[in-house]
């Protein structure tokens, strides 16, 4: 096969010469690719096959030990200047990461089979949609794009069409954690990854492209590219708000996206639009509308189940990959969390020895289509998007934030928003646990500099009549013994439900410097058996502790030195003040 995009037809001819694979395969995203590409990894071992009469169609990837999350230390976005790629990022010249990239694709795909993928982020037929091509020597890489992206054929077609799409070159390498770089090259729209064969820095499409590369044509075009959720929530009387939400990795927006209501929420509904990615326009009537890039989920297994996320839970028991799990006596996928059945062989393949190790990798993710989840909604194939009520940031905070705040308008929104602080998870390879901060949920994923992103988001007040309010929430404080205070999950419900009603002006709040919180009573507890004290604790602003979080904020600001925004730190004295007062 061929295409009659030049550009792209002499891109795949260059990248041939320098890789030299056995054979070029160019992918048509059928069920017949697929089915043949599952076949061969079944034969090769890089899948192993589940329990196929309670789980059709449910294959096991188990990664190599050392290859197992995002690798942020290895990750650069390379601009000509370093001041553009900014403090957040790690940068090499262009030319010097060409360079060292081409020396290791040099012949890196001998023996092997080189996949073409063409692919388009968004509803295929939305003018906010974009495509790209990855090839890539992974066929592993291969079956989770088709699971995740529309790729195949139309997507050539659209490419062929429109002419412009972004590059993507990955091979695994050799998997040594010594030789593995995730290049971005903005200004070339191009993406190059080499030694690794794991989700964020293989499947090009996700993080590098939806969020990396797009962030940075979004500030220059005018939208923005966010690590969000999307979701629909509608009362029993039939009221629609669709919510996007910024939490960093593993920090819960899959499960927010496809939450199910408590018992006591008779007769509404939840429904996923998106899970991890929000690509947001303004429209014509001066609203943000967003779409969903990707079509399916790469999710964060451990954890689940059917209390946490009947979903989910329900959602991978057929057609899924899953990668690095551990497996029962009946060859039945097991994790952390799930609440039943026995471990016998760990992620790594190893017999379960006791010796107390996570079973699964904590970072174990599944790999299905969006439209195996049960509470998916159609509109997420709706070209036009939806149109957002509310921004939700939010972080996993042991102490300080509380469960839910609202900012006092769109400015002070981009602060808390840039303020966004959260405990690492597995998700990235380095300690778990550790506060730091990550502006938006966006600190491993923002194509260039901080400050020049705050700028942007402060530049929407000029840009849409109609924005959104911005909350802040926080399902993680914990109490002294180490254990959650908010129950979480479904009952995430409760707090939406007062962020729809503050966005339809139904129900009044408590000002604070901080922002606007829910008055006594007003998050409905019915059903659940969390007492008032914890709900005081949890609704409360502790003065002097968010004196000295304003106060780190001005530190980390400082690291951006002039490109700070003005208004963001006036934000920011605004609040230091008011608590002062
Ligand atoms: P990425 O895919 O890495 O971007 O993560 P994500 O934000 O989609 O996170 P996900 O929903 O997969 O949740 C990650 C972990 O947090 C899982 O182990 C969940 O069980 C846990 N979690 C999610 N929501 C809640 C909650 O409301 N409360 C508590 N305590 N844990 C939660
Ligand atoms: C994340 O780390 O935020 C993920 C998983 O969603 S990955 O695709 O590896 O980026
Ligand atoms: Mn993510």
């Amino acid at each position: 096969m061929s295409t009659t995009n030049e550009d792209l037809q002499q891109w795949i001819d260059e990248v041939a010469a320098l890789t030299r694979p056995d054979q070029i395969k160019w992918c048509d995203g059928s069920d017949a690719e697929y089915r043949g590409l599952i076949d061969e990894m079944l034969a090769s071992g890089d899948l192993l096959e589940l329990n196929q009469e309670t789980h059709p169609n449910c294959y096991l990837h188990r990664s190599d030990p050392n290859d197992v999350a995002r690798v942020e230390h290895l990750t650069f976005v390379c601009t000509k200047h370093q001041q553009d790629a900014g403090p957040n990022n790690n940068w090499m010249h262009p030319a010097e990461a060409h360079a060292q990239m081409n020396g290791l694709f040099e012949g890196c795909m001998q023996g092997r089979t080189m996949y073409v993928i063409p692919y388009c982020m968004g509803p295929i037929d939305s003018p906010y949609a974009r495509c790209g091509v990855e090839v890539t020597d992974s066929p592993y890489v291969v079956v989770n794009m088709n699971l995740m992206t529309r790729m195949g054929a139309a997507a050539l077609e659209r490419i062929e069409r429109e002419g412009s799409f972004v590059k993507g070159l990955h091979s695994i390498g050799d998997l040594d954690p010594e030789v593995r770089f995730i290049m971005h090259f903005p200004d070339e729209l191009q993406i190059q990854s080499f030694g690794s064969g794991y989700g964020g820095n293989a499947l090009l499409g996700k993080k590098c492209h939806a969020l990396r590369i797009a962030s940075y044509q979004a500030r220059n075009e005018g939208w923005l590219a966010e690590h969000m959720l999307i979701v629909e929530v509608e009362s029993p009387q039939g009221e629609k708000h669709y919510l996007a939400a910024a939490f960093p990795s593993a920090c819960g927006k899959t499960n927010l996206a496809m939450l199910i209501p408590p018992e006591t929420y008779d007769g509404w509904k939840v429904r996923t639009i998106g899970d991890d990615i929000a690509w947001l326009h303004v429209d014509d009537d001066g609203r943000l509308r967003a779409v969903n890039p990707e079509s399916g989920y790469f999710g964060v297994v451990p954890g689940t189940n059917r209390k946490t996320n009947h979903n989910a839970y329900d959602m991978i028991r057929r057609d899924a990959i899953f990668t690095n799990v551990a497996v029962t006596a009946d060859n039945e996928p097991w994790w952390e969390g799930k609440d039943s059945g026995e471990p016998v062989i760990d992620w790594k393949g190893n017999q379960i020895n006791g010796s107390g190790e996570a079973a699964a990798h904590p970072n174990s993710r599944f790999t299905v289509a969006a439209k195996q989840n049960p509470s998916y909604s159609p509109l997420a194939d709706d070209p036009a998007g939806v149109p957002i009520s509310a921004i939700i940031f939010g972080g996993r905070r042991r102490e300080l934030a509380p469960l839910v705040y609202e900012a006092l308008d769109w400015g002070h929104g981009v602060l808390v928003g840039a303020s966004v602080a959260s405990e690492t998870t597995a998700a990235a390879a380095g300690k778990v646990g550790v506060t730091r901060r990550d502006p938006m949920a966006m600190k491993p994923f923002c194509g260039y500099n901080f400050a020049n992103y705050w700028g942007h988001w402060l530049s929407f007040t000029a840009r849409a009549k109609r924005l959104p309010k911005i909350f802040h929430v926080n399902w993680f404080r914990q109490d002294q013994d180490g254990k959650f205070l908010w129950p979480g999950f479904g009952d995430n419900l409760r707090v939406m439900r007062w962020i729809i009603d503050r966005c339809e002006n139904r129900v009044d709040a408590v000002e604070t410097p901080i922002g606007y919180l829910p008055k006594d009573g007003d998050i409905d507890t019915n059903g659940l058996t969390i007492d008032d004290a914890t709900m005081r604790s949890l609704l409360s602003v502790d003065r002097d502790a968010w004196l000295a979080e304003l106060e780190a904020v001005a530190e980390y600001f400082e690291e951006y030195e002039d490109r700070v925004p003005e208004l963001l730190e006036a934000e920011r004295e605004r609040v230091v003040a008011g608590l002062k007062a």
